[in-house]
């Protein structure tokens, strides 16, 4: 890993940089998670104008959503923007082509396996920073060409892998050479500093910006947030392949009682459909699903992004200088 301590941009003082600023051209080495129906043009260009990469989620919106979100998030920002592709949307595949044509700077994805888009997406001058949640899939996008990893564990909000982001970046890192990006459970500079000791280059945080104050979803999600404990969140979903982490609401609880108590298939999938739009736009508590990580008990308050982004990366500074303390 090179970590470069580049002193121009923080007027001599050096400042925390790893090659992935250098590769995307941001300032931290910090990305807003896709948050599916929530992270739009106005978050990710808020996000990225503060120093980070900024991410319009597609999630299970069509390409005209995006289209319209990417070239929203231009016109606040001349910094890089990202777009994540949700694999199992029915639009992926247009999607996937809006972001080769508009040309985003950086494209991320989720939930399975990009290897048919990536080709195109490389053509088109695009950084792929797929997500993974094993090695095996690390390998496989590091053989298709991927500009770096996001290597998610399971502390993470939505859908989750079976790893622990502990045990998943180290063996990601051994695993390829490209650079990895942290994800799961990471909120603050304590998070972010231990990711870089995990052999990060840098995080990704989701449930943190969901509380920016950039951040449109409805203030009922962020109250809830705000509001959270440490065992407020579970998984629900594994019976039918797709585990979803969100805050353990009526809904949860009640989809969890369907789940193992032999709702058929179809009929519980019907259960979940619509339930994360009813969380976002509506603040429904009663029929909403709220994704959110194990970590939303560390998000404290609502906040600029730009705020968020200085703070965490202090705070992992002021982390790592000190870190010496522990070899006497
Ligand atoms: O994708 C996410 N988080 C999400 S997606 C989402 S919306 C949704 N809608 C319906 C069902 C499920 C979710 C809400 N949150 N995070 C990235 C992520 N990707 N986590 C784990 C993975 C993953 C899992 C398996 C990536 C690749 C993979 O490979 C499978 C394969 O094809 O080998």
């Amino acid at each position: 890993m090179t970590w470069t301590a580049l002193s121009k941009a923080s007027g001599g003082k050096k400042m925390l940089r790893s090659e992935i600023c250098e590769r995307l051209g941001i300032r931290y080495p910090i990305f807003q998670g896709g948050m599916a129906w929530i992270a739009d043009g106005r978050l990710a260009a808020a996000v990225s104008e503060g120093g980070g990469l900024g991410i319009i989620a597609a999630g299970n919106a069509p390409a005209a959503y995006v289209q319209e979100q990417l070239r929203l998030a231009r016109s606040l920002t001349q910094k890089p923007i990202g777009v994540n592709i949700m694999l199992l949307s029915p639009y992926a595949g247009e999607v996937a082509q809006v972001v080769a044509e508009e040309r985003a700077q950086v494209v991320t994805t989720g939930a399975g396996n990009p290897a048919k888009y990536m080709e195109s997406w490389k053509q088109a001058g695009i950084q792929v920073v797929p997500v993974v949640a094993s090695v095996a899939m690390a390998k496989r996008m590091s053989r298709l060409g991927a500009a770096a990893l996001i290597a998610e564990g399971g502390e993470s909000g939505g859908h989750v892998g079976e790893l622990t982001t502990m045990a998943l970046v180290p063996q990601v890192r051994d695993a390829t050479t490209l650079p990895v990006i942290a994800a799961g459970g990471i909120a603050d500079g304590r998070g972010m500093a231990a990711a870089l000791m995990l052999g990060a280059c840098g995080v990704q945080m989701g449930t943190r910006f969901l509380c920016a104050e950039e951040c449109s979803v409805h203030p009922v999600y962020k109250e809830k947030i705000l509001a959270a404990g440490d065992l407020c969140t579970m998984v629900t979903g594994k019976r039918l392949g797709h585990p979803v982490r969100s805050l353990r609401t009526p809904f949860a609880r009640s989809y969890m009682q369907a789940e193992y108590g032999g709702m058929p298939d179809q009929e519980l999938e019907a259960l979940g459909t619509g339930a994360l739009r009813l969380a976002a736009q509506e603040g429904d508590g009663e029929k909403g699903c709220f994704l959110a990580g194990q970590i939303a008990a560390l998000v404290k308050k609502e906040q600029p992004a730009a705020q968020i982004l200085r703070e965490v990366a202090e705070e992992a500074e002021i982390i790592l200088r000190e870190a010496s303390k522990w070899v006497s």
